[in-house]
């Protein structure tokens, strides 16, 4: 297509990129960008009803498919809907480029109508953000923060008043070939002999593992059973690290099981592989720890560091397995091993169906599990959802799973979903929704019927902001403002032209479940579930709590009264 104006360039470079769809609301200062889309019509504009669901779906498209991904928001009010979609993307570091329609070029500084400063707005969730003032910037600006996003990992946002869009293109094409920066880093020789004779030297060595490992199963598992190390990973890295790995023993922190958290706290020297792991409570104190990480600057972030190493985990593992001798102490790995099971089998307890009584939502999760696809894509909200997904979905290499868990921003899970769903049409993708998280973005429910995305969406209806309650209740306040006066969702669902099923009995969860996932179509699946699921125990008292509120809710999220005791026990009381 000819290349008129800087609309048209901007589109061309794009393409030449490799983007071949722009997540958005349309509005006066996008037109000449829609227009020249609409024009060319080799690149798919994937509408939404709130610009917010446009970013994050932009979000789980990048992190899907480790490739760039763009929304776009008009002036003013549109691209602000952006900013908290990309707050998650920046924080999550997924390569995800934002177009910020600007007003009229002559107006800014004016107080003219919608006029924001979105160089002050997206300053902070993104690496690159800069004004296109005039012709003669494109497609260098742009580039630029192609380059930035893509390197850096983040977002770059370009914005673009919208009559300079509509000016005439100086330059007629891209100057640059966008090849994703694959380069491999290790530390020197020596730090790699350093790294050698730490592991070689700990008994009890516990390898904490993140997202950072993704790609490097198969390094990361020999690691471990040479040393006999137990493997506890954090969330992000669940996807990456779970699956056929004998050495795992679960996640820590509050949402974690005691086996993590005991395999961290009983080590003699913890490594810290590809994680941002951010709760300092949760890292033990009195141990070696030498942590590994691409990036220097996350060095010691969260706890202190006594060797730090910079390299990407694949090529710094494959250095570092030659000068690693075969660890005979098994009975730490043992030990870990046992307890992991231990608590695995209280968690499997919980996800049971009892005729009469309520629905857990833990069984809702292993249903989920169970009738999912080998190669399903999840999300799951922020709030109880989380912890449903992260212990009772299993992961098997294939499957993927999508969260706001850095930015921890609720309603992310339809809009990743929907990003999920426009980036791998054949693929099965369920979304976990919290009924409070749903209703925030709930006008997206539209886009899929629009889109005809078959997302199958559970929503766990339990009335309430439950996480939130339960985070009172371990602080021993009492609940206030979290009750929600919900419609009921089915027909929401059906009034926007999608399946809406209910399971009303435990024994309607797997049939309503099985029906929407064979539904050729986007389907809702409403499950009502208490609201208190995860109780305080009865057999400790706000006085033995105090101080220890941390343990606290960990015990009370692990789902077992008994945890408390076991915990203060070991952690707290001695
Ligand atoms: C309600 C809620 C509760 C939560 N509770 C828990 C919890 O109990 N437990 C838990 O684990 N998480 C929990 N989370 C998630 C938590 O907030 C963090 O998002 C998560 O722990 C971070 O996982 P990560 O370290 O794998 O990923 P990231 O934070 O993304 O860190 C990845 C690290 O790897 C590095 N890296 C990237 N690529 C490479 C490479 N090639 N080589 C080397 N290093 C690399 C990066 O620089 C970064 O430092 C919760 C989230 C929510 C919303
Ligand atoms: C945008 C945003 N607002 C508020 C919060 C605080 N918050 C965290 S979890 C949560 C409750 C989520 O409720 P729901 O989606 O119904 O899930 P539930 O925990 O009830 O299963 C809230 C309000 C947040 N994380 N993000
Ligand atoms: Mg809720």
């Amino acid at each position: 297509m000819a290349i008129t104006t800087v609309a048209d360039l901007l589109v061309e470079v794009l393409a030449e990129a490799g983007v071949r769809r722009i997540y958005g609301v349309s509005g006066d200062s996008l037109n000449g960008i829609t227009e020249s889309m609409r024009v060319r019509g080799d690149m798919q504009w994937v509408g939404t009803r709130h610009e917010e669901t446009a970013a994050f779906a932009a979000g789980a498209d990048a992190h899907l498919t480790g490739s760039l991904a763009v929304c776009a928001g008009s002036c003013g009010p549109g691209n602000l809907h952006l900013i908290n979609g990309l707050y998650d993307c920046h924080r999550s570091r997924v390569p995800v480029l934002a177009i910020a329609a600007q007003i009229p070029s002559a107006e800014i500084g004016s107080g003219y109508f919608q006029e924001t400063h979105p160089e002050h707005l997206f300053g902070q969730c993104s690496h690159y953000c800069e004004l296109v003032s005039q012709p003669e910037q494109m497609p260098r600006v742009l580039e630029i923060a192609i380059q930035t996003a893509l390197s850096k990992r983040g977002v770059a946002v370009i914005i673009l008043p919208g009559d300079v869009a509509l000016r005439d293109s100086v330059a007629s094409g891209p100057r640059l070939r966008f090849a994703e920066p694959r380069p491999t880093i290790c530390p020197s020789g020596d730090e790699i002999n350093l790294l050698g004779e730490l592991l070689n030297g700990s008994e009890r060595t516990t390898i904490l593992a993140g997202a950072g490992c993704a790609g490097a199963h198969d390094e990361l598992i020999e690691l471990a059973g040479t040393r006999q190390a137990p493997i506890v990973h954090a969330m992000r890295g669940k996807e990456f690290i779970e699956y056929d790995n004998p050495f795992d023993v679960g996640m820590t922190g509050l949402l974690g099981f005691s086996s993590g958290y005991h395999a961290m706290m009983n080590c003699d020297l913890l490594l810290m592989i590809g994680t941002d792991f951010p709760y300092q409570q949760f890292f033990p104190k009195d141990v070696t720890v030498v942590q590994i990480d691409v990036r220097g600057e996350q060095l010691g972030r969260r706890t202190k560091v006594d060797f730090g190493f910079v390299g990407d985990t694949k090529t710094t593992l494959r250095a570092l397995l030659p000068k690693l001798k075969q660890n005979l102490y098994v009975g730490h790995l043992q030990e870990s091993i046992e307890h992991y099971r231990k608590a695995r089998k209280g968690l499997d307890e919980l996800a049971s169906a009892t005729p009469g009584k309520p629905i857990h939502p833990q069984y809702v999760a292993r249903v989920i599990d169970q009738l999912a696809a080998e190669d399903a894509i999840f999300s799951c909200d922020v709030g109880t959802p989380t912890i449903w997904a992260a212990r009772y979905l299993t992961m098997n290499g294939k499957r993927r799973i999508l969260g706001s868990f850095n930015h921890g921003s609720m309603a992310n899970a339809l809009p990743q979903a929907i990003g999920a769903q426009v980036s791998h049409p054949g693929r099965q993708v369920i979304s976990m929704s919290g009924d409070g998280g749903f209703s925030m973005l709930m006008g997206d429910l539209l886009t899929l019927r629009q889109h005809e995305l078959p997302v199958k969406l559970i929503v766990f209806k339990n009335d309430s902001l439950a996480f939130v309650e339960l985070e009172m209740k371990a602080a021993g306040i009492l609940e206030f403002g979290t009750h929600l006066h919900n419609p009921d969702f089915t027909k929401i669902a059906e009034g926007a032209g999608l399946l809406g099923l209910r399971a009303e009995t435990p024994d309607q969860v797997e049939t309503a479940i099985a029906e929407a996932l064979e539904y050729d179509g986007p389907a809702l699946v409403e499950v009502p579930v208490p609201r208190q699921e995860l109780a305080m125990p009865p057999t400790i008292t706000f006085e033995q709590a105090k101080g220890f509120s941390l343990f606290m809710m960990k015990a009370v999220l692990s789902g077992r009264g008994d945890e408390v005791i076991d915990l203060a026990r070991v952690n707290l009381l001695r």
